[in-house]
């Protein structure tokens, strides 16, 4: 069911300072785009099978940004790709895990995520994407 880490998801206040950055130590930038139903901006950058995903807030009430309000810049979240969402969801459901989403949402690529509440895994933040 769970395939491969697909991101690890980095806060930052400024996107474009971010890419500029991560291009000095060698990254390639693969797309950059705007997920409105999580008011953020996001910059992918590719590790091998799996990636580097630049987090910028579009908005002062964005999860991201009360992230980094609180903490600071940083690793935000983990994503892990699964087969079928759904299943992942019910599973973790059924396992007294707390989800922030009970039924996916599209973020970046158009794929199918979800999150799951940092409180019920250990401080950890994360995310299940389908495909
Ligand atoms: N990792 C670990 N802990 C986190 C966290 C994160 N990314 N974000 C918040 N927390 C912790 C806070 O530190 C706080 O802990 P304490 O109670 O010990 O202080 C607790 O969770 C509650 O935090 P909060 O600031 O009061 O924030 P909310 O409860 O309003 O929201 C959360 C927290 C996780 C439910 C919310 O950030 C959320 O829904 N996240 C999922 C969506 C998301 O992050 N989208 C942006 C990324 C989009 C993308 O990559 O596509």
């Amino acid at each position: 069911m769970i395939k491969k880490i697909d991101h690890i998801g980095v806060a930052v206040k400024n996107l474009e300072e971010a890419i500029e950055l991560y291009k000095k130590l060698g990254f390639e930038v693969k797309g950059i785009e705007e997920v409105k139903d999580q008011k953020v901006r996001v910059a992918m950058l590719p590790v091998g099978e799996s990636k580097i995903e630049l987090i910028e807030a579009t908005s002062e009430d964005s999860a991201v940004a009360k992230f980094i309000e609180k903490r600071g810049e940083g690793i935000h979240h983990i994503a892990i790709n699964v087969e079928n969402i759904e299943k992942a969801l019910e599973n973790a459901k059924n396992n007294g895990l707390q989800l922030i989403d009970e039924k996916p949402r599209i973020g970046a690529g158009g794929k199918k995520i979800a999150f799951v509440h940092p409180k019920s895994t250990k401080g950890v933040l994360l995310e299940f994407v389908e495909g």
